[in-house]
């Protein structure tokens, strides 16, 4: 169903209804037309589509009954990354595409950053809009951030971003924009700039209006100067909401979250058929590189579907981590390709910023490679391993130890490496079920549904796959080859030489949006920020003090002392037991590590 939306009597737009778009009259857009006597840039714009929690087989070249006609076709005439990956989760996958560095050398390989911890992307950290403004790009971000927001420095138009529609957290309503974190914990979260968008598309489904908001932009802008357009939209992560006419299309889907889901995937792909027309319309299109990636994998129990991989969001597994993705633009050399190489989040950033003719300073300390030559002309991938993670606070495998990791690794730790045809996991690496598409049927998603469980392993902390022969991790390969196991440990144990400090700071209840107008936003004030960088710091991040200092706040009743000294030597422990820059100067980090281990108990 077509609704037409008439703005200012020039144009149709029907972006905001999230139908299909018919555009007006093409005149109407002659201010932004490129003067045929101006040179143009030859810096591409560069359009960056991220899509929350959508699942490996959640599109329609994956076979999935869900129709994405627009992905469908943008990915058969570009370029599909078929050998894809994120991170599996938020924060983490959102971390490294802006920085292109692992986990690791930020400090944020500890779950996610959330609503109430004093922490953010760490400011010392040179982001990707800070380096393709730098060379001239306007760069604009819609949608959602998820890095951060505790202090202002940490806010996306302190990070790069020219201008900022969107929400700091995610995983809001879609139409209220607004978000709970817990009982009491309730704020709005829209804003446009640094301020709190009271007023703006109130009401609106969030796909519908961060789309009108990227066609906004695209009307305003010059197609001679370069744009870096952020679109991270909120779909399709939970809550399933989705207006109610995308619903009637999936009436064979009696799973009712799996049809709600699909429903919000159809109207993602609307949106993004409606941003192209935008690029087309207002003259960026001919110089455009477009990239779509989903954040991480989908989640089963929210209506996401990864398979025939293993696992889902929030998981080592290829569930968790093998992503969607597809470059499209008319600047690739080899179209309507399959790209098989190794591509990661990190590789968008020196990939992007090398061709937006930026500058890539050793001191940046990547770990993404310029992948550009692999997708455009089907060169062989310079990437040949994937640090998926090293956790080093999350160290629930209870029968893992140095001795199962032959005597180079403690398996109790969280950690997964993929080197080339090789993946190994160590520790606990998640909910690692196959969850077949008959799982979503009429009942309710409940119970842990199906008939492909996989029976608690007891004792196990280490698996080896070969990812290439057996992609949905169905052999583990472990035992029969331990000379591969013993290299890739090494190989873990190398990197995790090369740690910071993790930063993952207690609760601070002066978060709470009822403190601050009702709104999530920065509460640390003026002082405090001048505190916080002056004073001593326990790690090269200078991250983790105010966090710690702070740690009193939160609903949640305490621990016992006994519990506290236990977790204490438990994070001590197995940070110097993994010899890792971990390990803190300072007993004020050790305490900060302490309540991410309990912090984590109470809220994964
Ligand atoms: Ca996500």
């Amino acid at each position: 169903m077509f609704t037409f939306v008439l703005l200012g009597g020039l144009y149709v737009l029907s972006t905001i209804t999230c139908g299909y778009a018919s555009w007006g009259n093409p005149d109407s857009n002659v201010k932004n037309q490129a003067n045929e006597f101006d040179k143009p840039s030859t810096q591409p714009h560069i359009i960056f589509i991220l899509a929350d929690d959508q699942g490996f087989r959640d599109v329609g070249y994956h076979g999935s009954e869900i129709k994405t006609p627009t992905l469908d076709r943008l990915a058969s005439e570009g370029v599909k990354l078929e050998n894809y990956y994120v991170q599996p989760m938020c924060s983490p996958s959102r971390s490294q595409f802006m920085t292109g560095r692992y986990q690791i050398h930020t400090g944020l390989q500890h779950s996610i950053i959330r609503a109430a911890q004093p922490n953010c992307l760490p400011l010392e950290n040179v982001t990707l809009p800070q380096k393709l403004k730098a060379v001239g790009y306007a760069t604009h971000m819609v949608g959602k951030w998820h890095l951060g927001f505790y202090r202002r420095e940490c806010m996306p138009t302190r990070r790069g971003f020219d201008s900022f529609f969107g929400y700091l957290l995610g995983s809001g309503d879609y139409y209220s924009h607004y978000k709970c974190d817990g009982p009491g914990m309730c704020g709005y979260d829209l804003y446009d700039g640094e301020e709190a968008a009271w007023d703006q598309a109130r009401g609106v489904y969030s796909t519908l209006m961060y789309t009108q908001r990227a066609v906004d932009l695209l009307a305003a802008h010059d197609p001679r100067r370069p744009l870096f357009l952020y679109l991270a939209y909120q779909a399709v992560h939970s809550p399933l909401q989705v207006p109610v006419r995308y619903l009637e299309r999936y009436k064979s889907i009696t799973n009712l979250h799996r049809r709600k889901y699909a429903a919000m995937v159809t109207c993602l792909d609307e949106a993004v058929h409606n941003v192209t027309l935008a690029l087309k319309r207002y003259g960026f299109y001919d110089n455009s590189i477009l990239v779509y990636s989903t954040d991480n994998g989908g989640q089963p129990m929210a209506g996401g579907s990864n398979w025939p991989l293993r696992g889902s969001k929030g998981t080592y597994w290829e569930g968790g981590v093998r992503a969607v993705g597809f470059v499209h633009s008319p600047l690739l050399l080899k179209k309507g390709t399959r790209c098989r190489g190794l591509v990661h989040i990190t590789d968008w950033f020196p990939t992007l910023v090398t061709l937006g003719e930026g500058m890539l300073e050793e001191d940046l300390q990547l770990d993404g490679y310029d992948v550009w030559e692999a997708i455009s002309e089907g060169f062989p991938s310079p990437r040949q391993d994937i640090l998926h993670n090293i956790d080093p606070i999350y160290t629930k495998a209870k029968n893992g130890s140095w001795k199962a990791g032959h005597g180079v690794w403690n398996t109790a730790v969280q950690a997964a490496i993929r080197v080339g045809d090789w993946k190994l996991l160590t520790g606990v690496p998640g909910y690692g079920d196959w969850v077949p598409p008959q799982t979503f049927s009429a009942v309710l998603l409940s119970n842990r549904w199906h008939s492909e469980r996989v029976r608690w392993d007891r004792g196990k902390s280490v698996w080896l796959f070969n990812i290439t022969a057996d992609p949905y991790e169905r052999l583990d390969l472990s035992r029969r080859f331990p000379g591969v196991v013993k290299r890739l440990l090494l190989r873990l144990a190398h990197y995790n030489k090369t740690a910071v400090p993790v930063r993952y700071p207690a609760k601070d209840s002066r978060s709470n949006p009822q403190l601050n107008g009702g709104v999530w936003g920065p509460w640390y004030k003026e002082k405090e920020q001048e505190e916080e960088e002056g004073g001593a710091t326990c790690s090269p991040t200078g991250s983790t003090r105010g966090g710690a200092r702070r740690s009193g706040g939160g609903s949640r009743r305490g621990p016992s002392e006994t519990s506290l000294l236990a977790g204490w030597r438990r994070a001590r422990a197995s940070l110097e037991s993994q010899g890792s820059q971990a390990v803190p100067a300072c007993r004020a980090c050790l305490f900060h590590c302490f309540f991410g281990v309990l912090w984590d108990i109470w809220t994964w």
